[in-house]
């Protein structure tokens, strides 16, 4: 509908600050190895990938927390380069693709899209809300942050002054919570936004919740979709190589129905795979986990069963 996408921009953000556990940042060459490029041509797609960048360079010699914040300047510096790589990729006309890193990640992407499509939704699919502040964060990791810092809600931080408000309250749904902190709860209810928790995918059934979730963002197709995948979303069962594991996810197909439905919209624009860490449990853990993550992105990107 938005765009007659046939090329995609592929970003690769090999990234860990967000966070504190090691080899998410092991992601991107993860995924790119087990072939996503060539199955995303094999699907008609035109692929752009400018290989995997270094962000190394972009380190403060000095970080010392900002708050409870952790690294802080460092998310800040990645994150403002990968708002621009996404915002080109769109600009041109491409479907824009973002293989992370970890969650904190998507203070850029989302904020590219939002540059070229203001008034894009956002499907964040995950076991987390990412939506603590600087105040209500325990852990002071930003990749449990990012969406209140999109939404507005996070006070001014000087050191993240280049993340502006771009997303409200009613373009954003989630679905797959089911580990959501005190303060996050209340921050969803106050400002009124839309969550289908795994009980609801239980009451409802994965067809429903993602009608009701697609409806609510995009009513009737009239807004562009980025959809932001964190893998811990899944069941533990199906994609166990992530930090952040929380039992009772989403099934192989639950995960893969979304992806699906998203793609039938002719909506997407944009897409993040977030949290695949390849150093973690053994290699069985991780050739489920990143096999999975190739073939969400490829039914988001249009692969059908028959
Ligand atoms: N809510 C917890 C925190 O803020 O630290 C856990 C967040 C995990 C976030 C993962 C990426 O989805
Ligand atoms: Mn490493
Ligand atoms: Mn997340
Ligand atoms: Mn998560």
């Amino acid at each position: 509908k938005f765009l007659p996408h046939q090329s995609v921009g592929v970003i690769a953000v090999p990234f860990s600050g967000g966070q504190k556990r090691e080899g998410v940042d092991h992601g991107p060459v993860k995924i790119v190895e087990f072939g996503l490029l060539d199955q995303l041509k094999e699907l008609g797609w035109s692929v752009h990938f400018d290989g995997h960048r270094d962000y190394t360079q972009l380190r403060p010699t000095s970080d010392p927390p900002v708050g409870k914040l952790l690294n802080t300047r460092y998310v800040s510096a990645v994150t403002e380069s990968v708002a621009a790589s996404v915002q080109a990729q769109l600009e041109k006309g491409s479907l824009a693709l973002t293989l992370g890193g970890d969650h904190s990640v998507a203070l850029g992407t989302f904020s590219g899209t939002a540059r070229v499509y203001p008034d894009a939704a956002l499907i964040w699919i995950d076991a987390h809300a990412d939506i603590n502040t600087p105040d209500t964060t325990d852990s002071g990791n930003i990749h449990g942050c990012p969406v209140s810092f999109l939404l507005g809600i996070a006070g001014h931080v000087e050191e993240l002054g280049w993340v502006k408000p771009c997303l409200t309250p009613d373009r954003l749904v989630y679905i797959g919570l089911r580990d959501v902190d005190a303060g996050e709860k209340k921050i969803l209810k106050e400002h009124g936004i839309k969550a289908f928790s795994m009980h609801e995918v239980d009451k409802y059934g994965i067809n429903k919740v993602v009608e009701m979730a697609i409806n609510h963002v995009s009513p009737g197709g009239s807004r562009p979709i980025h959809l932001s995948f964190d893998v811990d979303a899944l069941d533990p069962s199906v994609a166990p190589s992530t930090g952040t594991p929380v039992r009772g996810g989403l099934t192989f197909r639950e995960g893969h129905y979304i992806c699906e439905a998203v793609h039938e919209t002719g909506c997407l624009v944009a897409m993040d795979l977030m949290e695949v860490n390849p150093t973690l449990e053994d290699d069985e853990s991780v050739f489920q986990t990143v096999t999975i993550g190739c073939s969400l992105v490829r039914c988001a990107l249009g692969e059908t069963l028959l």
